[in-house]
C-alpha cells in the first residue's frame, strides 16, 4: 500500500513535468505533429552514459523547437534531469537485452528497457501510431489528449458532487445528534465513511488535474470548491471520537487517519471496519452511544483560533459541557476574554438552533 502510494506520487510528479503548458510537452507535441517519431531519455548519469553509443554531444539549453529538429535524426535524445538541457542527440541506445520488455517495435522495446535499467522516465513518440507514451520503471503510460482526460475528469466531478451532497446530509445529521447528545457509533462512522469517499474521488480528480496541466484550471477550481473543509473535518471527527489511549500500542490520532487512508474500497463500505479504526469493536459496537469532544463544531464558530479550540476542549472535556457553559464559565479558560466568550456562546447557540433535528 505504501509502495503503491510512492509509485503514484512519482508518476504524478513525472506527469506534471510532461503536462500541457510545459516546454517539454510543447516539444513532444511538435514531434508528434512532425511525424518523425522520437525516443527521449529524461535524465543522464553514468548508467545512462554506458548505454549510449554514437550520436552527438550537445549540452545546450532546452527549447521545444530544438527538440523537434533533433528528433528528425534517427536515434535517441538524452535530456538532463530537472533542467531538461539537451545533452546528447542521435544516440543509439544499447540497453541490457536481458531486461524484459513486452513491446515489439525497436523504439518501444528500447524505451521500456532503458526506463527499467536506468530508473529515469523514457518517452517514446510513435511514428506509426501517433502516440506519446512515457515509460516509468517499465510501466507504460500514454499521454492522452486533454479532451479525453477532460471528459473523464468531468464525469468524476459529477460523481464527487453527488458524494458531497450525501456527505453534507450525513454530516448535518451528525451535528444535530451531537447537540442533542444522541450520537451512536453508527452515525459517527457513517460521516467518516462519507468523508473518506469524497477524499478518494477528489484524489482521483487531482490526478487528472496534474495530467491536464494548464488545461485543468477550471477543473481544479471546481474541485477546490467541492472539497473545501473536507480534509479538516475528517481530522476533527477523529479527534472528537477517538478514545484517549487505545491499548498497549497507544495508537494515536495520526495512526487512525493513516489506517483510514489504507482501507481498501471494499473495507471502506463496511461500517464495522471503520468503527474498529475509531476504537469501537464488538458485536454491538455500532449501536453504542458516543459523545464528541467538540472540535468539529467549535471549528464552525467564526474567528476562533485553533489554539483556543484546543484549550476549550481541554478545559470542558466534551461538547455537552461546552454547550452548557455560561459566558462566565467560558472565561475561566486561558486566552478567553469576555468578547471571545460571548462569541463562542453565541456561535454555539446559533449552531444548536440551526441544526434542530428534522
Ligand atoms: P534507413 O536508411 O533509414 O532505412 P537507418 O540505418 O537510418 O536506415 P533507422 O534507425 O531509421 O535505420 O531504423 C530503421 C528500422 O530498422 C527501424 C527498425 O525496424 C530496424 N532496425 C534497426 N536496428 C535494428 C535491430 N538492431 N534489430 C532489428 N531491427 C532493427
Ligand atoms: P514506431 O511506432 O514505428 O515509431 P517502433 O517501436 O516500431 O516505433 P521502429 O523499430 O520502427 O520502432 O524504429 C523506429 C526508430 O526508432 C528507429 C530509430 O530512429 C529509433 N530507435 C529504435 N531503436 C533505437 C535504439 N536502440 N536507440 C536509438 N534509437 C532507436
Ligand atoms: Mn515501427
Amino acid at each position: 500500500m505504501q509502495n503503491d502510494k510512492q509509485a503514484d506520487e512519482r508518476r504524478r510528479a513525472v506527469l506534471a513535468t510532461l503536462a500541457p503548458g510545459t516546454m517539454l510537452r510543447d516539444g513532444l507535441e511538435r514531434i508528434l505533429r512532425g511525424h518523425t517519431g522520437g525516443l527521449i531519455v529524461l535524465g543522464y548519469d553514468p548508467t545512462v552514459e554506458e548505454l549510449c553509443t554514437g550520436g552527438f554531444q550537445l549540452n545546450v539549453e532546452f527549447t521545444a523547437t530544438g527538440l523537434r529538429e533533433l528528433a528528425k535524426m534517427d536515434g535517441a535524445i538524452v535530456l538532463g534531469e530537472g533542467d531538461h538541457r539537451i545533452l546528447r542527440a542521435a544516440v543509439h541506445l544499447v540497453p541490457d537485452p536481458g531486461v524484459p520488455t513486452d513491446e515489439s517495435g525497436t523504439r518501444h522495446r528500447t524505451a521500456q528497457r532503458v526506463a527499467r535499467q536506468t530508473g529515469y522516465p523514457v518517452v517514446a513518440i510513435s511514428k506509426s501510431m501517433r502516440i506519446i507514451a512515457v515509460y516509468l520503471d517499465g510501466v507504460r503510460h500514454v499521454l492522452e489528449e486533454s479532451a479525453a482526460i477532460l471528459s473523464k475528469a468531468n464525469q468524476a466531478l459529477a460523481t464527487l458532487e453527488r458524494y458531497k451532497l450525501r456527505l453534507d446530509e450525513v454530516s448535518g445529521n451528525l451535528s444535530a445528534l451531537e447537540i442533542e447528545d444522541l450520537v451512536t457509533v453508527r452515525d459517527m462512522v457513517a460521516a467518516v465513511q462519507r468523508l473518506e469517499m469524497v477524499r478518494r474521488i477528489a484524489r482521483e480528480i487531482e490526478g487528472y488535474v496534474v495530467e491536464l496541466g494548464t488545461d485543468g484550471r477550471l477543473i481544479s477550481l471546481q474541485l477546490d470548491e467541492l472539497v473545501a473543509g473536507v480534509e479538516d473535518d475528517r481530522s476533527f471527527i477523529v479527534r472528537d471520537y477517538l478514545p484517549d489511549a487505545l491499548g498497549p500500542k497507544q495508537r494515536g490520532f495520526s495512526d487512525a487517519l493513516r489506517e483510514l487512508d489504507d482501507l481498501s474500497s471494499t473495507d471502506l463500505l463496511d461500517l464495522s471496519r471503520v468503527a474498529g479504526i475509531l476504537g469501537s469493536t464488538g458485536p454491538e459496537a455500532l449501536d453504542s452511544p458516543v459523545s464528541p469532544r467538540g472540535f468539529r463544531l467549535l471549528a464552525r464558530v467564526p474567528r476562533l483560533p485553533a489554539s483556543i479550540v484546543d484549550r476549550l476542549v481541554d478545559h470542558f472535556g466534551g461538547l455537552q459541557k461546552l454547550l452548557a457553559a455560561s459566558i462566565v464559565d467560558l472565561q475561566m479558560v486561558g486566552g478567553v476574554g469576555e468578547t471571545r466568550a460571548r462569541s463562542v456562546r453565541e456561535g454555539l447557540s446559533r449552531l444548536a438552533e440551526s441544526s434542530i433535528l428534522e
